[in-house]
């Protein structure tokens, strides 16, 4: 009968964080283009390969963007299908499998329905079969307008690599299908070349190979490479097109690329063991928040505040002045003044400002060490109450019941 959504409605009530009234409605009525960029991990940002910059666009783009460097995926065994559930509900996705397989037809509060409603055109753009990760069943759930998959592009052996449409084709085709869109739209695009396991045809090698005992790493450096190439063709494209000035772009890591099953390779890169602690570090993910008009000619800035995935949709929808207040979500937003620096990582790992829980240990960012519990416990209560909540929502299907329960609170 949603009684348990009553409890689960008050935690969250408590936890809300007002938007900072200078963001708030900064990007009204403008096109949001989220971008999921296949297996990034924060590590190659402004890094290199033997002196070669790994992602030459993405560091320019940064200085024209919001760049969040302490925001961390949140995923699971569902992967990029995680993320997607994460960003579009702001809720934690499921300790085992994945929620687009196990509970396809709950009721949700996503982001597209929010825009639904504010009059955007919703869509989701992804060159493969829909029905991988269940995503045509689940989308429908989402409640997207369209779905762009594999039947919508023009998709060739002379264009694909790997698991498919290689990533320029991807952007440049879906540009074409934005400018038929009807306007203002939400689109979410996801991206596929930088997929283990990291394969590119020789003229899409921009940056030699890594040296190492792992195939998989040495290979990753080129890959995420190649995207970035098709990132920066993406954006002259949408610039050429007429689209740039109209929209906001988000771009953002899906998960990890690079598995624990390549420490060693990793150590030798980063000069380092993986310890737990560095384990953890390694699941950032740079998200990027680039807004035309206000963050491009060099004005943006670096924003180091503990965050992750599911604080996407409260961020994005207080950047179009749609208020939140009313809404059963785990994320804060990212701008407000308000936004605490914690995040929980779906295995139960955490991170505060200056200190990551993980391995049932307490680490200071500040020596890279253990150090007293102390410092973490009081915050552990809140990382399982959190996990504990959003996975009773998805068991009992539980937002079926939020109207009534709005109703009970007044
Ligand atoms: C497949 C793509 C990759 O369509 O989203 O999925 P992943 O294996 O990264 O979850
Ligand atoms: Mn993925």
């Amino acid at each position: 009968d949603g009684s348990e959504l009553v409890d689960i409605d008050n935690y969250v009530s408590a936890n809300y964080v007002k938007p900072d009234p200078d963001f708030f409605g900064m990007a009204k009525d403008k096109n949001v283009i989220l971008v999921t960029l296949e297996s990034l991990q924060s590590f190659v940002i402004q890094n290199d390969v033997y002196g070669e910059e790994i992602t030459p666009f993405l560091n320019d783009l940064i200085g024209d963007s919001y760049y969040f460097d302490q925001f961390y995926h949140q995923t699971g065994q569902g992967k990029t299908s995680d993320s997607e559930f994460l960003v579009e509900n702001s809720l934690y996705p499921l300790s085992r499998g994945s929620v687009f397989f196990t509970h396809a037809g709950n009721e949700l509060d996503s982001l597209a329905q929010n825009l639904s409603e504010q009059g955007y055109y919703t869509s989701a753009m992804h060159a493969n079969n829909k029905s991988f990760w269940n995503r045509d069943v689940m989308y429908q759930s989402i409640g997207y307008d369209r779905f762009y998959s594999a039947a919508d592009y023009h998709i060739t052996p002379d264009n694909s690599v790997g698991w498919g449409m290689k990533d320029i084709h991807f952007f440049e085709q879906s540009v074409d299908l934005m400018k038929e869109m009807p306007k203002p739209f939400y689109t979410k695009m996801i991206t596929l070349t930088n997929h283990h396991p990291f394969r590119l045809d020789e003229e899409d090698q921009y940056i030699s190979e890594y040296d190492s005992k792992s195939g998989t790493l040495n290979r990753y450096f080129q890959t995420v490479r190649y995207m970035d190439e098709a990132v920066k063709i993406f954006f002259q494209k949408l610039k050429d097109e007429g689209l740039y000035d109209d929209s906001i772009i988000i771009l953002y890591g899906d998960h990890y690329g690079i598995s624990e099953n390549h420490n060693e390779a990793m150590a030798q890169y980063l000069g380092e063991d993986v310890t737990p602690y560095v384990s953890t570090q390694l699941q950032r993910v740079p998200l990027i928040v680039h807004i035309p008009g206000v963050t491009d000619k060099g004005n943006g800035e670096v924003l180091s505040k503990v965050s992750g995935q599911i604080d996407l949709k409260p961020t994005i929808l207080h950047l179009l002045g749609v208020d939140t207040k009313n809404s059963i979500q785990f994320g804060e937003d990212l701008f407000s003044e308000e936004h605490n620096d914690f995040v929980v990582l779906r295995d139960g790992r955490f991170i505060l400002k200056d200190y990551v829980y993980a391995d049932h240990t307490c680490y200071a960012k500040e020596t890279r060490e253990s150090t007293d519990p102390a410092f973490c416990d009081p915050f552990k209560e809140k990382a399982r109450k959190e996990l504990e909540y959003s996975d009773k929502i998805i068991y009992g299907d539980l937002l079926r019941f939020y109207e009534s329960v709005e109703y009970i609170n007044k």
